[in-house]
């Protein structure tokens, strides 16, 4: 099968890149494409070396699939085109997540939206996945009626830029492109993406809308803080997660443990608790801290973790590009 990975030369590219290899997609041609000033670079897959090719050199060869990481100007402008060619474009920006005629799909909980009329489709926000994923199969179980949730996002989020920040401030040097408004190294930044005029940030909102489309459900209420830590390995979250009806922990612990795509981790006796440095390079996600809320009833509070470059991002993407797959709608 022909693909095609828009962003190849990026953080998250490369990520779809080395996730696509591991997964032993059926990659027979792949088509790396870049900017303009990458034409041409040799990217390695499976092996083979792949030069760097034009969009339009990749919208002319048709692909079967288009895994796009390129932003969101590019994907408005350039996930179309692929389409009326006739390729499937999966698309990791925010460009298409609301719109009403684009399903937003985490394989795990909503991959039976997906029809095969779908030929842009949207890979959520990082942030939002790994949360959903721990929350659909409690959803079903006992029915989510309010979240609170607290982030604490790596780096890598942002892209090179912001690890390059990072690894030179921790060096004593001052960053020559600074990521971010301020220092991030033994700092925490309470700010990821733009504020908005209601004073939340874009990606706070992002979790709110993300979340309600994604598991079918508007009467969900969330509300987020989401804060950047010099962290690398992958974004951890506070859940505090308030239900309709009331749970048993065991049997909370039992419902994650059964729910596809997370590990529970959940020790605290023997200090056993996700961390990032676990979850980094790993699909799943890892859920543990698992605890009543005693200030209310029908209350739980947990620790989410996971990698926010794979689950939260290429492995989400080629997750959709398998069930594409295994649905024959792509060939
Ligand atoms: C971040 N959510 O971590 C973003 C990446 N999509 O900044």
């Amino acid at each position: 099968m022909k693909v095609a990975v828009v962003g190849a030369t990026g953080l998250v590219g490369g990520e779809m890149l080395k996730v696509l290899e591991e997964r032993d997609f059926p990659v027979t041609e792949l088509l790396p494409v870049a900017s303009e000033k990458s034409v041409g670079q040799l990217i390695t897959f499976k092996g083979k070396q792949y030069p760097v090719v034009s969009m339009d050199a990749a919208i002319e060869a048709r692909p079967a699939v288009a895994i796009f990481s390129a932003g969101g100007s590019v994907s408005k402008e350039q996930a179309p085109r692929f389409a009326e060619a006739g390729t499937v474009v999966i698309d990791n920006s925010s460009a298409w997540r609301m719109d009403p005629a684009k399903k937003l799909v985490v394989p795990e909980v909503n991959a039976a939206a997906l029809t095969p009329e779908d030929k842009i489709i949207a890979n959520p926000n990082c942030s939002t996945i790994q949360m959903v994923v721990a929350l659909s199969r409690l959803h079903e179980a006992y029915k989510v009626e309010r979240v609170v949730v607290s982030t604490y996002q790596s780096v890598t989020g942002t892209g090179k830029k912001a690890v390059d920040q990072l690894m030179q401030e921790r060096a004593g040097q001052e960053p020559t492109n600074p990521a971010y408004p301020h220092r991030i190294d033994l700092n925490v930044l309470p700010h990821i993406d733009v504020f908005e005029d209601n004073g939340y940030t874009k990606e706070e909102m992002k979790m709110v809308k993300e979340t309600k489309k994604i598991m079918g459900d508007e009467s969900i209420r969330v509300t987020a803080t989401t804060v950047r830590i010099p962290v690398m390995g992958g974004h951890s979250e506070s859940v505090n997660v308030e239900f309709a009806r009331d749970f048993d922990l065991a049997e909370v612990r039992r419902l994650l443990s059964e729910t596809p795509g997370v590990e529970v981790v959940d020790d605290p006796a023997n200090n056993r608790y996700p961390m990032p440095k676990d979850a980094h390079g790993k699909d799943a996600v890892l859920v543990g801290r698992l605890r009543r809320d005693e200030s209310q009833p029908n209350t739980l509070n947990m620790w989410v973790v996971a990698d926010n470059l794979r689950k939260g991002a290429a492995t989400n993407a080629v997750q959709i590009a398998e069930y594409l797959l295994g649905q024959g709608w792509i060939k």
